[in-house]
Parts: C-alpha cells; sequence; structure tokens
C-alpha cells in the first residue's frame, strides 16, 4: 500500500549537538510505533561518516555529500526527499542538515518538494544544542547559534546525561528562553533515552504550514559563511598480521587526537567535531570528538580481530583552513600507518 502522507522532520543544530544519535534513537521508537522510517543526512565533505552509521543501525538512509543542503545543494535535497518517498515509502523521513546549515533555509526547500511530491506534511523544525558545550558555544559562537535558534520552532537541550539538572540546565534553559522567547523547550538524552518520548511526541504530534515566503530568503553559501573549514579521509586499512580492536582504536584516538590539538594551538579551543566510522566483517563503529577533554568516544562495535577495515574520518572545524587540515590530516594518517605497519589504500583521491 502507498502511504498518503508522509511526515518531513528537519533536526538542525550545530556540528556535533548530537543530530545523528537522537535521529537514530527517535526512529527505532518510532518503528516500535509501526512507523515505517527513512533517514537523509548531509555532510560537508564528500566522505559519509553518518550515513553509513545510520544504515549500520538498521535504518533506512540516503545521504548527500560535498555541500549544504540549505544552500548550494537546495534540488539535491528536493530530489533526494522524492527518491527516499518512492524507493522506501515511509510514513516519517528524519532530515540532518549539516552543522552550519540554517534551519529556515532548508524549510525553502521543503517548500518546492511539495510542489513535486504529493502527501508531503511538516513538523515544526528542531534545533539542537550541546547541553554540554552550551557555555563554550554562547561565548565563542553566539550569533550563529542565536540565528540557529531563532529559526527553529523547538530547541532541543541534547546530552542532559552529562548536565547538572539542579543548577546548569536551568541555566541553559533560561538562556535559550531570551534567545527565543516563548518557545518550547525539551530536554534529552540520547544515551539514556530520557526525554525521547517527549522529543518524539513533538515531532509526531504536531503539523507546520510552510509559508510561500519562505521561498525566496537568498542565501550565501553556508559552509563559507560559517568559516568552518573541513577535511576527509576514505580508504581501506591493510595489514599482514591479524590485528585486534586496540590497534584501530590507537589508529583513530591518535589521528583524531593530533588533529584536535592542531585546532587547539591554531584557534585556542576546538569548535566542530571530528568523526570516524570503520567497518570489517560485518561489524562497524563510530568515533567521534567534539572536546579534547572529553577526548574520542566510541559507539557501535569494533573488530575483534582483522587485518582489513574500510575506513572513512570527516571533520568540520570553526577558524581551522580547510587546504591546511587536510594536508596536515594526510600526514598524521601516513605517520600512524607507518606506525602501526599499515597500509593504506586512499579510495577518495583516486
Ligand atoms: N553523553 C552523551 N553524549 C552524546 C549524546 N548524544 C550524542 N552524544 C555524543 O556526542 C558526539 C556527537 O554526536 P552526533 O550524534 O554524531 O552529533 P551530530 O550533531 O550528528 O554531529 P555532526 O553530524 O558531525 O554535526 C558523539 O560522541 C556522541 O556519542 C548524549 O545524549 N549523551
Ligand atoms: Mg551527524
Amino acid at each position: 500500500m502507498v502511504n498518503l502522507m508522509v511526515l518531513l522532520v528537519q533536526i538542525s543544530g550545530f556540528l556535533g549537538s548530537g543530530k545523528t544519535s537522537s535521529i537514530i534513537r527517535m526512529a527505532n521508537e518510532a518503528q516500535k510505533l509501526g512507523l515505517k522510517t527513512a533517514v537523509i543526512v548531509n555532510e560537508i565533505g564528500d566522505v559519509d561518516v553518518d550515513g553509513e552509521f545510520v544504515k549500520r543501525s538498521g535504518l533506512k538512509a540516503k545521504r548527500i555529500l560535498g555541500g549544504c543542503i540549505c544552500c548550494t545543494l537546495g534540488a539535491d535535497l528536493v530530489s533526494t526527499i522524492k527518491n527516499v518517498v518512492e524507493e522506501f515509502n515511509p510514513d516519517v523521513i528524519f532530515i540532518e542538515p549539516t552543522g552550519v546549515a540554517l534551519p529556515s533555509q532548508v524549510k525553502r526547500f521543503f517548500v518546492q518538494a511539495s510542489y513535486l511530491i504529493p502527501g508531503l506534511e511538516f513538523s515544526p523544525t528542531f534545533a539542537l544544542v550541546d547541553g554540554v558545550r552550551f557555555r563554550s558555544l554562547l561565548a565563542e559562537f553566539k550569533d550563529f547559534l542565536t540565528k540557529q535558534a531563532r529559526d527553529a520552532e523547538i530547541l532541543v537541550v541534547t546530552k542532559i546525561d552529562k548536565v547538572d539538572k539542579k543548577f546548569e540546565l536551568p541555566l541553559i534553559v533560561s538562556a535559550l528562553s531570551e534567545m527565543r522567547p516563548g518557545t518550547r523547550i525539551i530536554g534529552i538524552s540520547s544515551l539514556t533515552g530520557e526525554g525521547i518520548p517527549d522529543l518524539l511526541a513533538a515531532v509526531l504530534g504536531d503539523r507546520v504550514e510552510l509559508r510561500a515566503s519562505e521561498q525566496n530568503l537568498a542565501q550565501d553559501d553556508s559552509v563559507i559563511a560559517s568559516g568552518v573549514g573541513n577535511a576527509d579521509f576514505y580508504g581501506i586499512l591493510r595489514s599482514n598480521k591479524v590485528l585486534d580492536e586496540n590497534t584501530i582504536r590507537s589508529f583513530v584516538v591518535e589521528i583524531m587526537d593530533a588533529m584536535g590539538r592542531r585546532c587547539v594551538e591554531k584557534t585556542g579551543r576546538i569548535l566542530g567535531h571530528i568523526k570516524a566510522y570503520g567497518e570489517s566483517g560485518g561489524t562497524g563503529f563510530k568515533a567521534s570528538m567534539v572536546d579534547m577533554v572529553t577526548g574520542v568516544e566510541f559507539s557501535g562495535v569494533l573488530p575483534k580481530s582483522w587485518s582489513e577495515l574500510k575506513l572513512s574520518m570527516f571533520m568540520a572545524l570553526e577558524g581551522f583552513k580547510s587546504d591546511e587540515m587536510r594536508s596536515y590530516l594526510k600526514e598524521r594518517v601516513r605517520e600512524a600507518s607507518t606506525k602501526y605497519g599499515l597500509i593504506v589504500e586512499d579510495l577518495h583521491h583516486h
């Protein structure tokens, strides 16, 4: 049977705020309610990390790479929505823009999609705000954060498992209310699941009307405007020996750590996200770092033993120029591969 209605849900938020984690959590919950879900993930770079991880979580996903769907890749968003509807016939489509996208800019392509695809409905737009990094983001990136928050209908404070609920959370909530008066604010943890039912209820419960006027906003390339540089790696690692999970863990941590330290040297802090997706022998894992203190966090399953592994790495960091970041990353990959006796087949630059 063909669905009559398809709900589009935009989950926006700065780099590393927890968009992918919350979408996986919500989509799984929605499927338990009998709703068919699909996910569209957009990345600034040419290498896909989140799309692979989302698929590994058992969800239907399509990716849009190499730019931002709120500006340069808006037309791709429209055609991808159409493909997802035709191929997966979902009840709900979660859309994850890049961390530098402006929600209202994405919405104008929803308007275009609604002219092409019958039966589209729109949930409110959600802007995720990282509860753990809120203070430093506010200090460093207030204008952008405010813009993103003002652009969304519902604000979501993420990672509340790591936020002090008595003192810190009320402060975050009041700062957000000031940015965007009168709006609903929901706290969630994708780790523990706290607040996820409330968020899903908001996703499924409300519908918004899109205004045609939203179609007429002119917009610069948001990737360039953000000052966020990016670099990536996509290739296969091979070894003559059988290696264990610690080798790949150290390999990834060393590279990500070096990139993070370099960013701190250059800019004084990390404002962005360094992440990787690795896959070998039917297991897949994600590694992610948003600040030096927390360091690299792993999710999914690392391979217990391996001699060949597919690895994608992507980083988007404010204030770090793309060309510098790319050559520095290339050196770090070369250095780490020598150290661990790995042969690297670079698939991206072929
Ligand atoms: N403690 C905790 N960590 C979380 C939670 N949600 C996400 N994280 C961590 O935050 C980091 C970034 O999460 P992602 O879901 O990849 O964030 P994102 O917004 O999709 O990142 P980009 O797509 O790169 O912008 C990862 O290390 C996650 O494990 C949470 O609820 N609690
Ligand atoms: Mg993501």
